[in-house]
């Protein structure tokens, strides 16, 4: 092969309620992409269980991400969706990557650190290895982009240096399989057929991180104990209301260029999230707002969020209530995401040397 196909990967864990960050940083932007190149969108239940999760409430969280992917439009005759537990591939090339990733790498991620906190003793073996389950999700499609929040960023540059370590540790397995895709710039660090892409972060646009509305430095989260700090997408209108008039925001009015901003950063969330639902910059917003009090840009912003998220609320209320009708849409998807993820794990069972007694073809 001279060039990797481009295809899509992204996935959300099916924790708790999904937020407008969960939203605007991923999944909205999982639509338009599903028009551009194949696209997977799966639930990443494997992770979910890095922590305790009640058996009951992770299958409820599993079928409402499924029924938020369709509701914000991810169109399941052209995407795949399904939960990655379906997909056996996943954990097996993640443990595969568990033997290419180095304890170094992975003690650097900050998001180890933020989750596991003072507690890093008793943390689970796989919330410190989840970035290598990432790895795997994603190259197990051999997947070339990857549309995430802005918190991601390290976990997919790790993915590209476990691809590109097994790249270079294999190299000459692969050209004597025949398995090697030209790589457009070989370097003395990487060899001239590649197995897997070193995929792409798509992190773009005014939402890649929406911050707490009760604290403008902290990301929006599911597990942030004050559900005042975020916007559910199964809040109702009189909720959203709310919580933006209790957003935390400092005296001044908004200013009229994208530089006040700067060392403002209740204001800017607010701001970034208005551009985000609106399809527009922060510039626009602060063309129309500029010299405004929040007093005035708070109820714009709340009409504005129920306006957007309102018809997707009451589609994930309605697709919810047919368990059935998601099931089938995820066994459908994990059918053909394990088409895709089978000849993958095939070709590096064969690349490691394992001998294809059962599954060789
Ligand atoms: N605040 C955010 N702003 C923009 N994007 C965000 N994402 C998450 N929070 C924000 C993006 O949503 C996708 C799915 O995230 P996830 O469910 O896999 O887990 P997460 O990043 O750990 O999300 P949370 O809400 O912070 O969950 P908890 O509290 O359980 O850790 C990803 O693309 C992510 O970047």
């Amino acid at each position: 092969m001279t060039a990797f196909e481009p295809r899509v990967f992204s996935g959300v864990q099916p924790t708790g309620n999904l937020h407008l960050g969960n939203y605007l940083g991923a999944v909205s932007r999982f639509v338009p992409l599903q028009d551009q190149m194949p696209s997977v969108y799966c639930v990443v239940d494997l992770h979910a269980i890095t922590v305790w999760q009640d058996p009951a409430e992770l299958m409820r969280a599993t079928r409402e991400v499924t029924a938020a992917y369709l509701a914000a439009g991810v169109d399941p005759k052209k995407a795949i969706i399904f939960n990655q537990s379906q997909v056996k591939e996943h954990s097996e090339l993640a443990w595969m990557f568990n033997c290419i990733a180095r304890m170094g790498w992975l003690r650097r991620m900050t998001q180890f650190k933020e989750k596991a906190g003072k507690n890093a003793e008793n943390a689970s073996v796989g919330l410190f290895a989840y970035p290598n389950l990432m790895a795997a999700d994603i190259l197990a499609y051999r997947a070339t982009h990857v549309p995430v929040g802005d918190d991601q960023k390290q976990h997919l540059e790790l993915t590209r240096d476990i691809a590109q370590k097994f790249n270079n540790d294999y190299a000459e397995r692969i050209v004597e399989l025949g398995l090697g895709v030209t790589n457009p710039e070989p370097t003395p660090e990487s060899p001239a057929e590649l197995y897997f892409p070193l995929p792409e972060p798509l992190i773009a646009g005014p939402a890649t991180r929406i911050m707490s509305l009760r604290d403008g430095s902290k990301k929006m989260s599911k597990s942030d104990p004050s559900d005042l700090s975020r916007i559910n997408l199964n809040d109702d209108a009189e909720t959203i209301a709310k919580k933006i008039k209790k957003a935390k925001t400092d005296p001044d009015a908004l200013p009229s260029e994208v530089e006040g901003l700067k060392d403002r950063l209740e204001a800017d969330n607010l701001v970034g999230i208005y551009a985000a639902l609106a399809g527009t910059t922060k510039a626009d917003v602060l063309k129309e707002y500029g010299g405004q009090q929040f007093s005035a840009f708070k109820p714009a912003l709340s009409d504005l969020a129920v306006e957007k998220l309102a018809p997707m609320t009451g589609e994930i209320r309605r697709l919810v209530a047919d368990p059935t009708a998601i099931d089938a849409v995820l066994k459908d998807g994990a059918e053909r995401a394990a088409a895709i993820a089978e000849p993958v794990l095939h070709d590096v069972r064969r690349i490691f040397g394992f001998v294809e007694a059962r599954f060789g073809r």
